[in-house]
């Protein structure tokens, strides 16, 4: 029976308790929050003694070396009979679509934990346990552990900074609370080396990746006396620099950096599929989770994130739409 509200803490680590093999998921295209969270639920699962099996639709992201990928298995590799598993992890995903191609695991038995911090959690799981107040996915696994009376190790602790530090723009976004700052306190005292850490997540540029970064700075438009910006990356722009699709990942910040923006939005021609991939940012009182909500995506408030199909120029077009309407009706 699916709850379709959160659990209380108490009851989740009690159904945690009760089952014995585990798989451990994540979203698409996955990054720092959702696999550091995944890696140490992981851990801690394990810990209590539990089978576990991690599986994401997609590969390990290169741009994340500090992290480990031994367990990482994607879901061609899982060979165990469908059913095996009791109990599926779930961690950073607003929805169960978000899991992609890993829902070809799951019966109709597999029992759902679903530990996110997304305010558009759909609270899919048979377990729910959302804090939109989280900063990080990975904030919230630390619940978990003071839930079932476990301590992170030095290991568990690099992931979950990981989560918490790139999810909040290293401690810069207002989703950073004093309680990020807390368990980042905490993480840090088992001994996790934070300026290698650091290194390792944003000292990673190659030239190729400049080079796409020149394209994109060079088109990037303004209106509204510069309160929206943006840009588009074409298939073309990843030709002619040799960049991947990964180097344009947080490109969208640096629109974020302009003194006037209160909302950004990039947007990323998919190959064949013609559809955009868009994210957007907000400052301010604006909410950009609402816009990506109309396009049927969703995220937080300040950060966001969807799919539209058409071309580059119908796109920009609607969305642009949406945003001079968000810019004028500020949610508060
Ligand atoms: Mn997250």
């Amino acid at each position: 029976m699916r709850k379709n509200s959160n659990t209380s803490l108490k009851t989740f680590c009690q159904a945690l308790k009760r089952y014995d093999r585990f798989l451990l998921s994540c979203h698409v295209t996955p990054e720092g929050d959702a696999i550091g969270s995944m890696l140490a639920m992981d851990s801690l699962l394990h810990r209590l003694g539990k089978q576990t099996t991690v599986v994401c639709q997609d590969e390990f992201p290169k741009r994340l070396p500090c992290l480990s990928d031994k367990r990482w298995k994607q879901v061609e590799e899982v060979r165990k009979p469908l059913g095996h598993y009791q109990a599926l992890v779930v961690t950073d995903c607003p929805t169960i679509e978000r899991i992609g191609k890993v829902r070809t695991l799951l019966t109709p038995e597999t029992v759902i934990f679903n530990i996110d911090h997304h305010i558009s959690n759909l609270y899919y799981g048979h377990y729910n346990y959302v804090r939109p107040e989280g900063s990080a996915t990975a904030e919230v696994v630390v619940d978990i552990f003071k839930g079932l009376k476990q301590k992170p190790t030095k290991e568990d602790a690099l992931n979950l900074y990981v989560g918490i530090t790139t999810d909040t723009g290293s401690f810069k976004y207002s989703n950073t609370t004093v309680r990020s700052h807390q368990v980042a306190a905490e993480l840090i005292k088992t001994g996790i080396d934070i300026a290698k850490i650091n290194d390792q997540l944003y000292s990673t540029y190659s030239l190729n990746k400049i080079n796409l970064l020149s394209r994109l700075f060079s088109r990037v438009r303004t209106t509204a006396n510069g309160a929206v910006a943006w840009v588009e990356m074409r298939n073309q722009d990843l030709v002619h620099s040799g960049a991947t699709y990964e180097d344009a990942e947080g490109f969208i910040d640096y629109l974020r950096y302009m003194k006037e923006v209160q909302i950004a939005f990039f947007m990323i021609e998919m190959p064949k599929s013609k559809t955009v991939r868009v994210s957007f940012r907000a400052k301010g009182d604006y909410d950009v989770n609402n816009i990506a909500t109309c396009f049927d995506g969703g995220g937080h408030k300040k950060a966001s994130g969807c799919v539209v199909s058409g071309s580059l120029k119908d796109v920009e077009r609607e969305i642009l739409q949406r945003v001079r309407l968000e810019l004028k009706t500020p949610q508060k």
